[in-house]
């Protein structure tokens, strides 16, 4: 018997794909002009990202890698048996196997993503390495609220795996909605394992979103072909640049496409026009202290349990739960 559920829909509650013409006439009427860092990860966007994760100076995945392959049978144990594994977003395969090849006895993996052939691919993944395990497919955008399938046996909690520090694309208060949604998700007994990226030298952080191979520009320049492809817009590449600073009072790399020079864009039937050096704020990745991410979890109504770290304190995997269970002992 194949424990691998269809892919449930929850698209009922999103707008349909032509809205992404909206999406980028709304984003690019605005003042200052953005566009949300979601339009990145189309096939192509997706594949670059993966390239990112490659370069020398990305150091977060390597990072979390690495505290994944030194800590999973710690993380495991604290985790304990018979867990729902709900990953939001499904990218990260390797890492969530690297997981569930420690955790005992789960009761099922339920990956949570957006784009259907994404998550098509990772349950294939996961099938092969682990047939014994009920995969349960959620097609759904992951900052909404979510059904999650019925397990299949009653588990003892639910964990959210939100690995990557996907949760640096969210702004502090988008953050702590996102980990309230989350909070609320994995009911009383649950918890969240999550990737954290830490304040470090700035020179190391920008050096990370401006890759000497150029991947990262190539990454951020393809929200542009990607509304090329998808919308008809006609904006020419050459004439706009990949931007990444470090802010360091609101600690956080800012990434911007920025013109140029003066020019006019077609999107659909709108003219945008573009002064030299404007620019489009594409993508916050928001760095924390541990206690940075403790205030903002306490904000969501959750503790941190355990964090899990390398010896240069780069990168963070934190096991957060609800406040109260942890005052009142688990
Ligand atoms: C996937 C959101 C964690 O912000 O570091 C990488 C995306 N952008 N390089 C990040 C990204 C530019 C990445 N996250």
């Amino acid at each position: 018997m194949s424990s691998v559920q269809p892919c449930v829909s929850d698209d009922d509650r999103r707008p349909p794909i032509n809205d992404l013409l909206e999406v980028a006439q709304r984003g690019l009427g605005a003042k200052p002009k953005r566009l949300p860092s979601w339009l990145f990860y189309d096939e192509r966007g997706s594949a670059l990202f993966d390239k990112i994760c490659e370069q020398p100076e990305y150091y977060l995945t390597r990072c979390e890698i690495a505290l994944m392959d030194e800590h999973a049978a710690s993380i495991a144990e604290t985790l304990g048996s018979d867990v729902r594994l709900v990953e939001y977003g499904s990218g990260n395969a390797r890492k969530t196997g690297m997981l569930l090849d420690h955790l005992h006895a789960p009761v099922a993996y339920v990956p949570v993503e957006i784009s259907p052939e994404p998550l098509r691919q990772s349950v294939e993944r996961l099938t092969g390495a682990f047939p014994q395990l009920p995969l349960q497919p959620l097609c759904a955008d992951f900052s909404r609220p979510l059904r999650l399938p019925i397990p299949p046996r009653a588990p003892r909690r639910t964990v959210v795996y939100f690995p990557g520090s996907t949760i640096g694309n969210f702004e502090n208060r988008e953050a702590a909605t996102l980990l309230r949604k989350m909070r609320n998700e994995m009911g009383d007994a649950g918890g969240i394992l999550i990737g954290v990226d830490l304040k470090k030298d700035p020179a190391v952080i920008e050096a990370a979103y401006n890759d000497r191979a150029g991947v990262t520009a190539e990454f951020t320049l393809n929200m542009l072909a990607r509304l090329n492809r998808e919308i008809g817009s006609n904006f020419d590449l050459s004439a706009f640049a990949h931007r990444a600073h470090y802010n360091p009072m609101a600690g956080r790399i800012e990434t911007h496409i920025v013109s140029r020079r003066q020019q006019q864009v077609k999107v659909g039937r709108v003219n945008v026009a573009f002064r030299a050096d404007e620019a489009i704020q594409v993508e916050y990745s928001c760095k924390y202290s541990l206690e940075d991410f403790a205030a903002l979890a306490a904000r969501a109504g959750l503790a941190v349990l355990r964090v899990w770290t390398d010896a240069e304190q780069m990168f963070s995997v934190q096991y957060l739960v609800r406040a109260s269970t942890v005052t009142l002992g688990r």
